[in-house]
C-alpha cells in the first residue's frame, strides 16, 4: 500500500488543530500507521526542506517549524500521496480552496499547518528521515 509522510506543523499543534486534521485524514479512509509528537532538531528540519535551501523563504520556514512541537505521521492508503495533497490544499492562501485544510485554516503561505510528501521518492525519503 502507498505511504506518505505527513507533518502537522508547529502552528497546527499550537492552535489545537491536531484533532481536526487527524479527523480529516481518518474520515477519508486513510490509516495512520506511525505518529510522533516531537520537537525536531534544526538539522532534521533543514534536511527535510533540503530542496528549498538557498531560497529567500528558507530561514523563515525553518524558524517557523522550530517554533514548537510538530506531529510527524506515516499515512497509508490508495493514492495517498496525491489525495493527501488534494485534502491539504494549495500553499498559496489565494489558491487554497475552502474545504481543504489550508483553505479552511491558513491565511499565509508560510504558516500553512501541514506538510505532505509530493512524490513516491520524497515520501520514502521523508519517512526514513523522520522515523529512521
Ligand atoms: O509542498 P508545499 O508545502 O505545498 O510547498 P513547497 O513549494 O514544497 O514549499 C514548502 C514550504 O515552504 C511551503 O509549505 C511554505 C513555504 N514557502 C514559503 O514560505 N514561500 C514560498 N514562496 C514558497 C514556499
Ligand atoms: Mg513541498
Amino acid at each position: 500500500m502507498e505511504r506518505t509522510f505527513i507533518m502537522i506543523k508547529s502552528d497546527g499543534v499550537a492552535r489545537g488543530l491536531m484533532g481536526e486534521i487527524i479527523r480529516r485524514i481518518e474520515r477519508k479512509g486513510f490509516k495512520i500507521t506511525k505518529a510522533q509528537l516531537l520537537s525536531p532538531a534544526r538539522e532534521l528540519v533543514e534536511k527535510h526542506y533540503e530542496e528549498h535551501v538557498g531560497k529567500e523563504f528558507f530561514e523563515e520556514l525553518v524558524e517557523y517549524i522550530l517554533e514548537g512541537p510538530v506531529m510527524a505521521m506515516e499515512v497509508q492508503g490508495k493514492d495517498v500521496i496525491a489525495v493527501m495533497r488534494s485534502i491539504m490544499g494549495d500553499k498559496d492562501p489565494i489558491k487554497a480552496i475552502p474545504g481543504t485544510i489550508r483553505g479552511d485554516y491558513a491565511n499565509t503561505v508560510t504558516r500553512n499547518l501541514i506538510h505532505g510528501s509530493d512524490s513516491l521518492e520524497h515520501a520514502e525519503r521523508e519517512i526514513n528521515l523522520w522515523f529512521n
